[in-house]
């Protein structure tokens, strides 16, 4: 058995053990209370699933295992040279909760190099398709026609025992990740650049061959996707990406199904297609003022013109966060060190200090402050890449890594069918006036 998959079997199963005492001795403690806004309102904040690989937290944002993007960007092993982690070392650390050692990063990199040959079914599947179609829905389409190589699928119709399933799911989870950066440069290729296709660098890391399968020149680009890939991996269970993954997986359809829910969940304008969003609604500003280089007042008037429009605001606000977002101070971070008198990146900083305030003023946005997606559009045209339609896609080979991971615990830990009980409104109406009569008497 290969190194990663025996110490995942060790760490689940005695976690399996744990939980399963758990649950006999405890099982019916009380760990939530809902009221009828969260029922009416998107779940929000109800505990009612386990995620193992990352917990957000509404002030210090998302860790990973325990660790911050800060810490991890110290501790997670890095190209010899270089200064951003390597997204390989977090898919260890969120499949087996330890830090790994760069021999066992570079065993992930050989793995990925290993598996990453893609069917060519799927070259011919995306070539059917209109150039013009979404980056996404090409992502998408591309990772349901892998399916047909799924081990999960082939092993259940072959009569698997369901003590094997995590098995069968890590072997789709390594084969899945180590094709998509082929599919996904794939995809901007044959979109953008008249189908000339870049052959992969099995040399190189699977970010910088990412990063080189797209065609953008230069070290910075490699570090920034290296970057890019870590800190858009995993943001805990709840997220519509990360859910709808973890949804689809539970009725044990296999890791491509399960990604393609993710991945469609992604594609939403208040999920990660708001990384399109927020650079065509600052590009579409600078048009409107005529400027490159906008005043704060000049953007305070528009975000007031798109909010008098009724709409919102992309890359700012969150579900959870009530900070800025880690990962937006992350990128700037990155942009700080690495790019030097961008004057798109300069808009995004004066957005940061404009749009809060204003948001806040409104009175009903729980979190003013910048997402992830607030930055990153900025340091890709920086970099030369300005197909904003291809943004969320990036975002995607991201998620994959946590989703996936996660969904290796959820079979391995052998979660059931998600199930949860919906009601009608007239059911709501009837619930409170029994309440009203019972407390009247
Ligand atoms: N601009 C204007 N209004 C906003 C806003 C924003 N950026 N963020 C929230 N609001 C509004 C909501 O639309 C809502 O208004 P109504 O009551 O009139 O419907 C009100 O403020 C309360 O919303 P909330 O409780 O603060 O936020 P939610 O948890 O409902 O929604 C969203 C969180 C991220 C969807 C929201 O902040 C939003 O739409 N932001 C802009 C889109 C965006 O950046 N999405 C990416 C989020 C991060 C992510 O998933 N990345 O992939």
């Amino acid at each position: 058995m290969d190194p990663l998959k025996q110490k995942f079997a060790e760490k689940s199963q005695a976690l399996k053990a744990q939980i399963k005492s758990l649950l006999k001795e405890r099982g019916d403690t009380k760990v939530d209370e809902v009221v009828l806004r969260q029922v009416f309102g998107g779940m929000r904040g109800v505990k009612s699933m386990v995620w193992e690989t990352s917990q957000l937290d509404p002030n210090d944002g998302i860790r990973f295992r325990g660790y911050s993007i800060p810490e991890l960007r110290d501790l997670l092993p890095k190209v010899p040279g270089g200064k951003e982690p390597l997204p390989e070392g977090l898919f260890w650390l969120m499949l087996i909760g330890e830090i790994p050692t760069p021999e066992q990063v570079k065993w992930v990199t050989d793995q990925w190099t290993r598996r990453s040959i893609v069917p060519e079914h799927t070259f011919k599947v995306l070539d059917s398709l209109p150039v013009d179609t979404h980056p996404m829905t090409q992502l998408s389409t591309a990772i349901v026609s892998m399916q047909t190589g799924s081990v999960f699928a082939r092993r259940y119709a072959e009569g698997m025992n369901k003590s094997e399933y995590w098995d069968a799911t890590y072997e789709d989870t390594m084969n899945l990740i180590a094709r998509l950066p082929r599919v996904a440069a794939y995809i901007y290729r044959r979109t953008y650049h008249g189908g000339k296709h870049i052959a992969p660098d099995i040399s190189l890391d699977w970010s910088a061959n990412f990063a080189h399968m797209l065609g953008v020149e230069g070290e910075d680009f490699k570090s920034l996707m290296r970057l890019y890939l870590t800190i858009h991996a995993d943001h805990e269970g709840g997220n519509a990406s990360a859910h709808a993954t973890h949804l689809v997986g539970s009725t044990l359809s296999d890791s491509y199904f399960s990604l393609a829910g993710g991945m469609n969940a992604l594609a939403g304008p208040l999920h990660g297609l708001a990384n399109q969003e927020v650079i065509k609604w600052i590009f579409r500003m600078l048009d409107t003022l005529g400027t490159r280089r906008p005043t704060k007042d000049q953007i305070k008037d528009y975000v007031n013109s798109t909010l008098a429009a009724g709409k919102v605001i992309p890359g700012y606000g969150h579900a959870v966060l009530r900070q800025p977002d880690p990962r937006f101070i992350e990128q700037k971070r990155f942009a700080q060190e690495y790019i030097h008198g961008s004057e798109i990146i300069d808009v995004v900083w004066k957005c940061f200090e404009v749009i809060p305030p204003i948001l806040q003023g409104l009175g009903k946005v729980k979190n003013p402050w910048p997402n992830v997606d607030a930055h990153s559009g900025a340091i890709l045209v920086h970099y030369g890449m300005k197909e904003f339609s291809y943004y969320t896609v990036l975002f995607g080979v991201s998620r994959a890594l946590g989703v996936l991971s996660a969904l290796c615990w959820s079979r391995a830990l052998g979660f059931p069918l998600e199930r949860p009980k919906s009601v009608t409104t007239k059911w709501v109406m009837e619930y409170l006036e029994k309440q009203e009569v019972s407390a009247n008497n």
